[in-house]
């Protein structure tokens, strides 16, 4: 079990949490993230003619998902990282939780407003990463965990909690997703947590080959704890009947476009189509014919993803002490009139769909951001939520002082990697203070950039002391020893990870009031391999603490 995430009560989730309230924030919360993107296009004038955009499908596909999480799962030292197309719902529920002025929900896109996508440094309401580039924000809270717990042993004060990842199915494309997942630290890190939306859908189509038993595989190859959430109650209900066997079989075995096409059809069409012609067509073709067409409809799109209880069942069983990832079958558009369409990844409600998905959930469309009645059980559950969630305001440390001469007068011609090494031994003799807040990182170049010395002295970063087996190897100069307090941080190969490293190790500062001086090593020609995380990050980082801002 991994030190300071082992503790069964830290995680607990807030119990007696009626299923029925939660379905009731859950609609709201599909409400708001629908009205903030609708608002934004349709409504709020627009003299340029520009598209606005945003993307409520998207949204819709994760409003469950994360109505669970905020509103029964999350304890204060958690982080999440939101998928960026879902910005309008974390903006929804912290709207309910008095996180955002309600002034803020017209402004999506708009200068000075709402960001397109969840942004730490420019978003009025709390946003825990930035995401936006697909792939990089997935990423980010393992390197979050990381800084932590760096911050936490070393430094302290930067306590604990779970890092979340809310990411797209087609996220997983991203070839910096698994530079991040096969990192050697990665699977030791119990507080990562993963909750892939899979809708089967990317931007432009249904992806054939999406399935979560090959995603399953591959997180298990990499040490990590896999959950999958696949049907909801009712399905789960009618695999107890006979003919169940044959329908769940059936549904698993069709290919992603012929199921996303079940979503769009007529019940009648259902009924003709689903049992398929395999073997056991004739016993799915019994058991629907049982149910009633609305139960037919709601059971062909009943999956995990969107199932209350299910997805309480999945968060249940995180153990805590590796990496997590939940496979959440989902629908994109889910509850909205474009559910399940092929294309709906940045289509819009028409007003009158709009008017129409208002009757359906009960809300005025001209008082789009009304409150649940004061007094009511959700009203009671978002404030109990908000006061749960509730952080203390984060004192920015100061930082120690950087002398401006370290006592040494460089003679003779000598190279810039030998000067590194020679200044941060030189720092840790002159300035202490300061050099206890170096971190040096480097994708398995240290060696070969001249850290030796450095790291000698320091020791490297691990989750866990490890032994080291070397050290009665007298030939042996660079000792490796292993251990929660060590400055050094070594990467595998991948300078994508060590910027996400340095701009997390840089954001520590904003988020646990710790400043600490990331310094970064790669060969020159490998620079514009980690530039794209390096665009995002820094960013965030120079708005937040640019004392810390990393030297790429
Ligand atoms: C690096 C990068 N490439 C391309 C895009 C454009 N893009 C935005 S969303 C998206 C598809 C995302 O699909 P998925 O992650 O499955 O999310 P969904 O909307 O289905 O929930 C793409 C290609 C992007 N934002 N970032
Ligand atoms: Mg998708």
């Amino acid at each position: 079990m991994t030190a300071s995430t082992s503790s069964a009560d830290l995680h607990a989730p807030v119990s007696g949490v009626s299923t029925d309230t939660l379905a009731e924030i859950e609609q709201r919360v599909l409400w708001l993230s629908t009205s903030i993107i609708h608002h934004a296009n349709r409504i709020r004038p627009n003299p340029t003619g520009l598209k606005v955009g945003g993307h409520q499908a998207s949204c819709a596909s994760m409003v469950s998902i994360m109505t669970s999480l905020w509103f029964e799962q999350l304890r204060p030292g958690d982080r999440v990282s939101v998928k960026p197309h879902a910005s309008p719902v974390l903006h929804g529920i912290n709207y309910l939780l008095g996180e955002l002025d309600e002034k803020y929900l017209t402004t999506l896109r708009e200068f000075g407003g709402l960001q397109s996508y969840p942004s730490r440094s420019k978003d009025p309401d709390p946003v825990d990463y930035s995401t936006g580039s697909v792939g990089i924000g997935a990423t980010a809270p393992i390197w979050g965990a990381i800084a932590r717990r760096y911050v936490d042993t070393a430094i302290g004060g930067a306590g604990t909690g779970r890092q979340y990842s809310l990411v797209g199915d087609a996220e997983l494309d991203e070839g910096a997703v698994w530079e991040a997942v096969l990192d050697h630290s990665v699977a030791e890190l119990g507080e990562i947590v993963w909750i892939v939306d899979l809708n089967r859908q990317s931007l432009d189509r249904v992806v054939p080959n999406i399935a979560a038993g090959r995603l399953e595989a591959m997180f298990a190859a990499a040490g990590w704890q896999v959950i999958t959430v696949k049907f909801g109650t009712l399905l789960e209900s009618l695999f107890t009947r006979p003919g169940g066997a044959a329908l769940r079989t059936r549904i698993l075995d069709m290919p992603n476009p012929e199921y996303q096409r079940m979503l769009r059809r007529t019940a009648d069409e259902v009924r003709t189509r689903l049992p398929g012609d395999g073997p056991d067509a004739a016993a799915v073709a019994s058991l629907i014919a049982e149910l009633d067409d609305d139960t037919l409809l709601q059971a062909i799109r009943n999956l995990g993803g969107h199932d209350l209880d299910a997805l309480r069942a999945a968060y249940a069983q995180i153990d805590d002490t590796r990496p997590t990832v939940i496979i959440a079958y989902t629908v994109k558009g889910r509850g909205l009139p474009t559910e399940g369409h092929p294309q709906n990844h940045s289509s819009l409600l028409t007003v009158d769909q709009y008017t129409q998905l208002a009757a359906e959930l009960g809300m005025d469309p001209t008082d789009p951001w009304a409150r649940f009645g004061a007094g009511s059980a959700a009203d009671h559950l978002c404030r109990a939520t908000a006061s749960r969630l509730a952080r203390d305001t984060v004192e920015l440390g100061t930082p120690p002082a950087v002398p401006a001469d370290i006592g040494r007068t460089p003679s003779g011609t000598s190279t810039t990697q030998a000067a590194l090494g020679r200044t941060l031994l030189d720092l840790s003799r002159e300035a202490p203070d300061a050099a206890k807040r170096v971190i040096t990182v480097s994708p398995d170049v240290s060696s070969t950039t001249n850290l030796a010395g450095w790291l000698n002295k320091v020791g490297v970063w691990s989750p866990n002391e490890r032994r080291n087996w070397f050290d009665d190897d007298a030939e042996t100069i660079m000792h490796w020893r292993e251990k929660p307090t060590g400055q050094h941080m070594e990467l595998g190969i991948a300078e994508t990870n060590l910027v996400g490293l340095m701009g997390e190790l840089g954001a520590t500062w904003s988020r646990w009031g710790q400043p600490l001086f990331p310094i970064g090593v790669m060969y020159d020609p490998f620079v514009e391999r980690a530039l794209e995380r390096g665009r995002t990050e820094s960013t965030r980082v120079a708005s937040r603490s640019s004392w810390a801002l990393p030297p790429v």
